[in-house]
């Protein structure tokens, strides 16, 4: 209970901060979007990590105005960014189940993208595998987010419920390849076969395609081999706060 008056009295506070990580195009090299990931900054124990808040924020429902706040943050921030002459490109914003089945969802990102004036066409929502179990929900969730304008992928994608069947009536447009799937595919030869077909599979259904947790060059060289093209992880960039992503906006990664 005591961690979840602290979350309350974080909100009102405004302890929370944004960071980003790169997502990057490779084959030019380039920053081609960000996600957004929450933190806390924290009066005593200094920068607190999601793992340690986000599982009581979901349990308590904290979640919901939580994500609210990282949503308007995140567009927030990237039509300031639009506005000092960064190059456009899309944020990315983790929604929680919690926010997922929530009652007018539509009508609370409009409002933030209203609020933002962030064009919807830069904000991507990602949602996990679990979240589309109700595939009926789904659909019709998925149908009304898209009829906004703004872009939804699927975060995590390999760990949960996947029906191929369903995949392709889901109106999405990205596939994030889990991290697990990532890390070994220069020791695993089922994890290369693995992530070759996700690869393979985006490409004929149309989707965009990135992986994540890329480490090390190696796996960088096999997923461009493989036609993927875009790549997250720490090999380019952890997550970073607002100065040193601006940084690299700049520089290049
Ligand atoms: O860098 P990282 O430690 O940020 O993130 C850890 C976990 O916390 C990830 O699974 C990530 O999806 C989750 N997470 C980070 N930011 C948010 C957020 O804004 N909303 C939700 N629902 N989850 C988040
Ligand atoms: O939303 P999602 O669960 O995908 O959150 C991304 C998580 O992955 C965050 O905790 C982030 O810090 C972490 N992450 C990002 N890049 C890497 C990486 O290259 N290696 C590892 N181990 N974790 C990463
Ligand atoms: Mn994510
Ligand atoms: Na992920």
């Amino acid at each position: 209970l005591k961690l979840e008056n602290e979350l309350r009295k974080a909100l009102i506070n405004e302890e929370f901060v944004l960071y980003y990580q790169p997502q990057v195009e490779i084959e030019s090299g380039r920053i081609v979007g960000v996600e957004a990931l929450i933190r806390w900054n924290h009066p005593d124990k200094g920068m607190v990590m999601p793992n340690h808040f986000i599982p009581l924020a979901e349990e308590s429902g904290l979640i919901v105005p939580i994500g609210e706040w990282v949503l308007r943050a995140a567009c927030k921030q990237n039509k300031t960014w639009q506005s000092e002459g960064y190059t456009p490109m899309p944020i990315s914003v983790n929604l929680s189940m919690r926010q997922f089945f929530q009652h007018n969802l539509k009508g609370k990102i409009s409002h933030v993208l209203e609020q933002t004036g962030l064009d919807p066409a830069y904000l991507e929502l990602e949602i996990t595998e679990s979240m589309t179990m109700d595939v009926e929900h789904a659909i019709l969730s998925l149908l009304e987010l898209k009829a906004l304008g703004v872009n939804v992928s699927i975060d995590d994608f390999g760990t949960g419920y996947s029906s191929l069947y369903y995949l392709k009536k889901f109106p999405i447009d990205k596939l994030k390849i889990d991290r697990s799937f990532v890390r070994d595919i220069m020791v695993d030869p089922n994890d290369a076969a693995i992530v070759a077909t996700i690869i393979a599979m985006t490409h004929h259904l149309n989707l965009k395609v990135i992986a994540e947790g890329v480490e090390t060059e190696d796996q960088l060289n096999f997923l461009y081999q493989n036609r993927c093209n875009e790549v997250q992880g720490y090999w380019y960039s952890p997550p970073v706060n607002r100065v040193e992503l601006e940084h690299m906006l700049k520089n290049g990664i």
